[in-house]
């Protein structure tokens, strides 16, 4: 500790501060951990919550902060007492699975499992500096970062899956064509995992305010993260697989709750569909073409002047008839809402927030205003409770009473437009919870407490629908709340790759509903372009096209000789599937219905998510965490748990190299199978996206519907032979509400003369579809005798449809 000692008649621009802990003097049990006080007076709590969850709070004297935080879910596992011992050197806490070492001197935490690897060690520790004008501003952990470490998550990053040698911040940030290294981005998930040799921890610093991470980034053989003020307190979370760590982040900031089933289908999105008879005309076009959609929506120009929660009732005259119109052809509608209220002294949203002081303040009391739609703007305070429960109401009319099915909240990083910083000054203020505080603190939960704001109001006004909420910005645990899309990307094949790579890495940072922009916001893509782009998105939980339109320079109004210049010139501005010609068309089509097959898996997959806490997507290095290979490859991923997709991601592709890990893995339009830890090349025409389904697997798939209100009485089963045991499931309920659900597990044996497929199901809800049509695909014998339920049955090629319910087919 260096503190500037002044006699009283010396003056100093600031009086800094650096901490660093010294000798433990004193071990304090507290009944839910433990503390140690260090001669310094630098202080260390450590609470145990589960056996591989231990988190870390350090401060200076008693300056704790009251233990609040907006990431952490209610019923996230609470801190148990603990038992510490005393060695010659340290102090050891151990836990089932762990033991956690600390330091006399200097309180560097050590971390091992039970066979004694050490998993996670300190460096430096922990480190702060504060200054007498300032306050806390950097508060720091150094960990060793072993060579053969790698690093992932981390939320919203376009760059390389692997963090490994480059630093990073989080600021929740409108970042209009990003480029792969652009940092920070719209979202702040302070949360990495660090992979070595098999064995993954996980890391999650929550700290609302800029954070920092540096993975060996000079190359010192260490790892840092910090934070521009507050606490420093993080969750250690060890797996040791990289899956467990997911799951066991996901108790601690919380699992969402199904969405509707048409949040599954096929969106059409552009800035903007606009008048409503374009928006008629769209919908139309997609069930006159045979294209399966489910939601359209409206971007701000459906409203009055950019007023939320209002109408312009000159281009949409009859909004409900509108939306009826939609809603009886099997279309969703989503509107955004946007977090700047215009200043309008006649506009109801405006003056109910003024009269009630919900808007946020600048220190010295008056309106925090910017420009951001409407010119003049202010800003709710989403971390008070009341607002958030004012703003929930403000959804009524537009949800209950016109029909809108789901809402996006868009510039909730929060948005300001002219100024360099894009955002609030500093010091506005925040009500957090009670915990008054400023905008450094309060900035990166903004647009997740809108969301939460927005949820919680749509939950209140149909207690009987699953709300369907989509945000661009958003902290550790906001996925409770809303889906997400990964902002403004660009019409390029460089960023078809990076929204693969942002999928995958949101996916495992607990945001499974997410997608990207398909064909790119910005520019217009080539038909080849937007066709692959809409391949990979058959696998994004969130399968949204969208582009800016005719907004050519991001600017706020249609621009009218742009719109003549481009029609002149025969420049496509809209990213509809049929937008590229007949060839494109049937294939985007034939993409479209694809994903319409896979929705039962998906929407199975959705539900593991959901209850256990397991990603949709995941990079191969999840699947085959002790595969050096599998760590290095970016581009598969897997999808759910038994289908790994290659998507190609380069112009005038016709094959693709795809990397397979362990087991066997059958191509999806062939059929062929083949054996993992190998890389292959297979043929990847344009109408082709190569996946793969892993031996053993029972994939649930639906006949092509437009829409997934339209009934089907038909469930498929794919069926991939595989020697031994395999589960498969299916997840079933109906689609919205929270009734009743059906899970269906099928048992897979196979041998060298036989197959058996078990059928054991769950729960009460009674399916609609009555037929199953039964795939089966690389049974190695031939099949001399089929039985359902030991009736003895025909079976043509290798097809069986069975009309009634079963318990056991056996191939012989
Ligand atoms: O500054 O509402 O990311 O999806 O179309 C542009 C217009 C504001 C940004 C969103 C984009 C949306 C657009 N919005």
């Amino acid at each position: 500790m260096e503190v500037i000692q002044s006699d009283g008649s010396d003056r100093f621009d600031d009086i800094v501060s650096k901490r660093v802990p010294g000798k433990i003097k004193q071990v304090k049990y507290l009944n839910d951990g433990v503390e140690f006080t260090c001669e310094n007076n630098v202080v260390l709590r450590v609470h145990v919550l589960t056996d591989n969850i231990i988190r870390f709070r350090y401060a200076f004297g008693d300056e704790f902060q009251s233990d609040f935080s907006y990431a952490i879910a209610d019923d996230a596992p609470k801190p148990k007492s603990v038992r510490i011992h005393k060695f010659p050197q340290d102090y050891m806490i151990d836990t089932p699975s762990l033991f956690c070492r600390i330091s006399h001197e200097g309180l560097l935490v050590s971390i091992f499992n039970k066979a004694g690897e050490a998993i996670c060690e300190d460096a430096a520790g922990f480190y702060q500096e504060d200054s007498l004008m300032k306050g806390i501003y950097q508060v720091k952990v150094t960990k060793k970062s072993p060579t053969t470490e790698s690093y992932f998550g981390l939320g919203d990053k376009a760059s390389a899956l692997n963090l490994r040698g480059r630093t990073f911040e989080n600021w929740c940030t409108d970042s209009f064509g990003y480029k792969a290294d652009t940092d920070p981005l719209y979202r702040a998930i302070p949360f990495y995992y660090a992979m070595n040799n098999g064995k993954t921890y996980g890391i999650f610093m929550d700290n609302t305010f800029r954070t920092h991470f540096s993975f060996d980034a000079e190359n010192d053989g260490t790892t840092s993260f910090w934070a521009d003020g507050g606490e420093m307190n993080y969750y250690f979370i060890y797996g040791p697989t990289p899956q467990q760590v997911s799951q066991q982040y996901m108790q601690l900031t919380g699992k969402p709750e199904m969405p509707p089933l048409w949040a599954f289908g096929y969106h059409q999105c552009r800035w903007s569909y606009f008048p409503d008879s374009v928006v008629t005309e769209l919908a139309q076009n997609f069930r006159q073409k045979r294209i399966p959609c489910d939601a359209i929506y409206l971007d701000i120009d459906y409203m009055d002047g950019y007023r939320c929660f209002t109408w312009d009732m000159e281009h949409f005259p009859n909004p409900k008839q509108l939306i009826d119109y939609l809603r009886v052809n099997g279309f969703q509608t989503v509107v955004m809402i946007d977090p700047g209220i215009k200043v309008d002294k006649n506009y109801f949203v405006y003056k109910q927030g003024k009269e009630n002081a919900y808007f946020c303040r600048r220190p010295d009391g008056g309106p925090m205003k910017g420009p951001v739609w409407p010119p003049e703007c202010v800003f709710p305070d989403f971390t008070h409770p009341q607002v958030r429960n004012w703003w929930g109401t403000l959804y009524e009319d537009l949800y209950n009473n016109k029909g809108v099915s789901g809402f996006w909240n868009d510039m909730n990083e929060p948005a300001v437009f002219e100024v360099e910083s894009k955002t609030f000054p500093l010091d506005i203020r925040h009500q957090y919870e009670g915990h008054f505080c400023s905008h450094k603190k309060a900035h990166n939960i903004y647009g997740m407490q809108m969301t939460r704001a927005t949820y919680n109001g749509l939950k209140k006004l149909k207690p009987e629908k699953r709300p369907f909420v989509l945000t661009r910005a958003t902290y550790a645990g906001g996925q409770r709340f809303a889906s997400a899309w990964t902002g403004d990307n660009i019409a390029t094949w460089e960023h078809l790759h990076i929204a693969n790579i942002q999928a995958q890495r949101m996916s495992i940072s607990g945001f499974s509903l997410i997608g990207s922009d398909i064909g790119g916001f910005a520019e217009n893509p080539t038909g080849e372009l937007f066709a692959r782009w809409l391949q990979l998105s058959i696998f994004h939980p969130l399968m949204r096209a969208h582009s800016m339109g005719y907004n050519v320079d991001g600017g706020a109004t249609i621009d009218e000789g742009q719109v003549k210049e481009n029609e002149a010139s025969g420049k496509i501005l809209d990213q509809e599937p049929w937008a590229y010609g007949k060839e494109f068309t049937d294939i985007n089509r034939a993409t479209i219905e694809l994903r319409y097959r896979l929705i039962p898996y998906l929407y199975t997959a959705f539900y593991e998510y959901v209850n256990k806490g397991i990603p949709v997507l995941k990079p191969l290095s999840f699947y085959a965490p002790n595969d050096a290979k599998s760590v290095e490859r970016e581009e598969e991923f897997i999808f759910g748990n038994q289908i790994l997709v290659s998507p190609v991601s380069q112009p005038k592709a016709t094959t693709k190299e795809v990397y397979l890990p362990k087991g066997n893995w059958y191509h999806y339009y062939t059929s062929e199978k083949y054996n993992g830890e190998q890389t292959i090349t297979v043929d990847a025409p344009l109408d082709q996206i190569p996946f793969f389904i892993k031996g053993g697997s029972v994939i649930p798939m639906s006949p092509v519907i437009q829409h997934t209100q339209e009934f089907t009485d038909t469930l498929i089963l794919k069926v991939y032979f595989e020697k031994g045991l395999n589960k498969s499931t299916l997840y079933q309920d109906e689609g919205d509400g929270y009734g009743n659900n059906l899970i269906t597990d099928f048992v897979a044996i196979g041998s060298s003369n036989s197959l058996f497929l078990q059928v054991h199901k769950k729960g009460i809800y009674e399916p609609l579809q009555t037929k199953t049509l039964i795939e089966f695909h690389g049974v190695p014998f031939e099949v001399n005798t089929c039985t359902v339920d030991g009736e003895e049955v025909v079976i043509a090629g290798n097809t069986l449809i069975l009309e009634n319910d079963f318990k056991e087919i056996v191939l012989r």
